[in-house]
C-alpha cells in the first residue's frame, strides 16, 4: 500500500482537492461576513447600513452551512468511498459533472445574494439561510439552490454506482464501514431533500417568478423543516465519519465497535426526518398533538449521538491506554494533545456535548417557548455546525490535506494554536449568546433594543454580553484566517519530509460481530418511509385542507 492517498489515487485526489478549495473559499467569505455581523449587532463597528445587515446575514448562513459544509462533505465522502473500497468511480466525467453542477448552483445563488449589496442591478435574496415564505428572493437564488442540490444527488448516485461495481466483485462481503456511512448519509439526504425540492419547485420558485400570486406559508415552512432538521445531520455525519475513522487512529488505538457505528448511522436514516416540526412549536396552524409526536421522536433521536459519545470516547480511551495511559481519568493525559488534527477534533466533540444538551432544551415543547427566536438559538447553531462540524473539518484537513497533496503540514504548532484559538473564541461567543437568549435578546436583528438594560460593561449586563460576543467573533475570524493560511502554505510545501501513514487500523469489534441485516439498506429505507408517512401525512393534509395549496381563497 502506498503511503499517501495521492500516490494511490491521483485523479481522485485532484477532485477532492478541488472540492476542498471551493469549500475553503466559501469559509473565508462566510467568516468575513460573520465578523461584520458580530461587530454590527453589538454596535462596536458598523461599516455597513443596517438594511445591508440581512444581506450579510444571508451570505454568512448560506456560504457557511451550505457551501463550506457540503463541498467539504463531498470531498470527504469521495475520499472515504475510494479509500475503503479501493476503487475509483465508474466514470470520472460523471464525477466532475456533479462537482460542476454544485459549483454552478453556488455561483448562481451567490450572485443573487451578493447583488443585494448594490442598487445598480435589481437582484437580491435577503431571505436568510432558512429562505421560507413570506421572505422572497430573486428566482436565481432558488434556481441556484436546486442546481446545487441536484449536484449532490448525482454525487450520491456516483457513490452508489461505485459500491455496486465493488459488490459485483466482492459478493457476500460486508460493506466497509466508511462506505456504509456514506451510503446511509445519502439515503437520509434523498429522503429529506425531497421536502425542500417540492417547496421550491412547486411553490416558492413559481411565486418568486410571478407565476402564482400567493402561497401557503405554513405549508412551505413545514416542507422546509421536513428538510431543515435532517440537513443538520448532513453537516454532522461527515464530522462523525472523521471521529469514527480518524480519532481512534490518531489516539493510537482502534475503533471500539464497528457494529455500534453501523447502528448509529441506521438510526439517523430512520429518525432524522420525522422530527422537523420541532422547529415549529410556535407556529399556529399545526395541532399540538403533532408537535408532541415530533418532540417524542426528537428525544429518541438523541440515541445515535449518545451512542457516538460512548463509542468514540471508548476508542480514544483504548488508544490512550495503548500509549501507556492509566487510571479512571489519568488516561486523558496520554492522548496526543500536541497533534492539531487530534486536539481540534477532540475539542469539537467536547463543544458538541454542550451543544447537544442545548438541543435537548430546544426540543422540549414548553421550554422551547423560552428560547425560540432568541440569541440562544444562534448559540446552539455555533456550537453545533459552527464548531462540532467546522472545527472537525478544519482539524481533519490537517490530516487529510497532506494525504491529498503529498505535502507535509506546514506550521504544526501554529495549527495547534489555531484550533485552541477557535475553542476559546467559541466559548466567549456562545456563552454570551446562550445567556443573552435567556434574558430575551432576539436573534436575526440588526438593531436590537434593550430598553431598561444596563449598557455599562459590568458583569451580567448587556454590555458585558456584547463585548464577549464581539471578542469571540474576532477570535473565530482570526482562527479561520490562520487555518486558511496554513492550508495555502501546505499546498505549496513540496519538501520531502515524510507524512503520516494512510492506513486505518481494524476495529476492536469488527463487522463480523454484527448480523448482516444491518447492511440491508432497502429495509431501512422502507422503515424510514413508513415513519415519515406517519409523522407528516396528517399534518400536511390538515394544513392544505385549511389553507389551500396556494394560500386561502380570499375572493368574495
Ligand atoms: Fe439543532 C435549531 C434540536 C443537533 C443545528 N439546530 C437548530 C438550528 C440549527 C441547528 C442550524 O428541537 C437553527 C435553525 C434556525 O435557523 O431556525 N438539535 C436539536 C437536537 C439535536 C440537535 C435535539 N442541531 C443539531 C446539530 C446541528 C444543529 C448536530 C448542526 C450540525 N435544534 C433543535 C431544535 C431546534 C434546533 C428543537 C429549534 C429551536 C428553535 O426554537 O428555533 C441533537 O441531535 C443533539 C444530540 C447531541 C448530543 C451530544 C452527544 C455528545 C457527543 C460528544 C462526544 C465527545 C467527544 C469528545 C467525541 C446528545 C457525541 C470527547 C473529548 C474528550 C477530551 C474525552
Ligand atoms: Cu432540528
Amino acid at each position: 500500500m502506498s503511503n499517501t492517498f495521492v500516490d494511490a489515487f491521483p485523479k481522485q485526489a485532484r477532485l477532492i482537492r478541488q472540492a476542498f478549495l471551493t469549500s475553503f473559499v466559501a469559509l473565508g467569505v462566510g467568516a468575513l461576513f460573520g465578523l461584520i455581523q458580530a461587530l454590527h449587532r453589538t454596535d462596536i463597528f458598523r461599516p455597513i447600513e443596517s438594511t445591508t445587515y440581512y444581506t450579510v446575514l444571508t451570505g454568512h448562513g448560506v456560504f457557511l452551512v451550505i457551501s463550506f459544509t457540503i463541498f467539504f462533505l463531498v470531498g470527504v465522502y469521495q475520499w472515504a468511498v475510494t479509500e475503503s473500497l479501493e476503487r475509483e468511480p465508474v466514470d470520472m466525467r460523471f464525477t466532475w459533472g456533479w462537482y460542476g453542477l454544485m459549483v454552478l448552483g453556488t455561483l448562481l445563488a451567490a450572485f443573487a445574494i451578493l447583488a443585494g449589496f448594490t442598487d445598480a442591478i435589481d437582484v437580491s435574496a435577503d431571505v436568510l439561510f432558512t429562505f421560507y415564505a413570506p421572505l422572497q428572493g430573486h428566482p436565481l437564488f432558488y434556481i441556484g439552490l436546486v442546481v446545487f442540490v441536484v449536484g449532490t444527488w448525482l454525487a450520491g448516485a456516483d457513490w452508489f454506482r461505485t459500491w455496486w461495481a465493488w459488490k459485483g466483485d466482492n459478493p457476500g462481503k460486508r460493506i466497509p464501514l466508511p462506505t456504509f456511512m456514506v451510503l446511509t448519509t445519502m439515503i437520509m439526504w434523498y429522503i429529506s431533500s425531497i421536502g425542500v425540492a417540492v417547496a421550491i419547485l412547486a411553490f416558492i420558485l413559481p411565486w418568486s417568478i410571478g407565476l402564482v400570486e400567493s402561497i401557503n406559508p405554513t405549508l412551505t415552512r413545514t416542507l422546509f423543516w421536513y428538510f431543515g432538521h435532517p440537513v443538520v445531520y448532513f453537516w454532522l455525519l461527515p464530522a462523525y465519519l472523521l471521529w469514527y475513522i480518524l480519532l481512534p487512529k490518531l489516539s493510537g488505538g482502534r475503533l471500539f465497535s464497528d457494529p455500534l457505528a453501523r447502528v448509529v448511522f441506521i438510526l439517523f436514516i430512520l429518525l432524522s426526518t420525522p422530527v422537523g416540526i420541532h422547529h415549529q412549536y410556535l407556529d399556529p396552524g399545526i395541532a399540538e398533538g403533532f408537535k408532541f409526536i415530533a418532540m417524542t421522536n426528537t428525544m429518541f433521536l438523541l440515541l445515535p449521538s449518545l451512542l457516538t459519545a460512548f463509542t468514540v470516547v471508548a476508542s480514544m480511551e483504548h488508544g490512550a491506554r495503548q500509549r501507556g495511559g492509566e487510571g479512571y481519568f489519568g488516561w486523558l493525559k496520554s492522548l496526543p494533545w500536541r497533534e492539531p488534527a487530534f486536539t481540534g477534533m477532540a475539542l469539537a466533540g467536547l463543544v458538541f456535548a454542550f451543544g447537544g444538551f442545548t438541543g435537548i432544551v430546544n426540543a422540549g415543547m414548553n421550554i422551547n417557548y423560552l428560547v425560540h427566536n432568541s440569541l440562544w438559538v444562534p448559540g446552539h447553531i455555533h456550537t453545533q455546525v459552527g464548531t462540532a462540524v467546522a472545527l472537525t473539518f478544519m482539524a481533519g484537513s490537517y490530516w487529510l490535506v497532506p494525504q491529498l497533496t503529498g505535502n507535509r503540514l506546514v506550521g504544526r504548532s501554529v495549527a495547534l494554536f489555531q484550533v485552541l484559538l477557535w475553542f476559546v473564541g467559541i466559548i466567549f461567543m456562545t456563552n454570551s449568546m446562550y445567556r443573552g437568549g435567556l434574558i430575551g435578546m432576539p436573534r436575526r436583528t440588526a438593531e436590537p433594543q434593550y430598553d431598561g438594560f444596563d449598557f455599562e460593561v459590568a458583569a451580567g449586563s448587556v454590555g458585558e454580553l456584547n463585548a464577549q460576543l464581539a471578542l469571540g467573533g474576532v477570535l473565530l475570524f482570526l482562527s479561520t484566517m490562520l487555518f486558511l493560511a496554513l492550508m495555502l502554505l501546505t499546498l505549496f510545501n513540496h519538501d520531502s519530509e515524510p507524512i503520516d501513514e494512510r492506513s486505518i487500523p481494524r476495529p476492536l469489534s469488527g463487522p463480523e460481530d454484527s448480523p448482516p441485516v444491518l447492511d440491508n439498506l432497502k429495509l431501512w429505507v422502507a422503515i424510514a418511509a413508513v415513519l415519515v408517512v406517519l409523522a407528516y401525512s396528517i399534518p400536511l393534509a390538515s394544513i392544505v385542507s385549511r389553507g389551500g395549496l396556494f394560500g386561502p381563497d380570499v375572493s368574495p
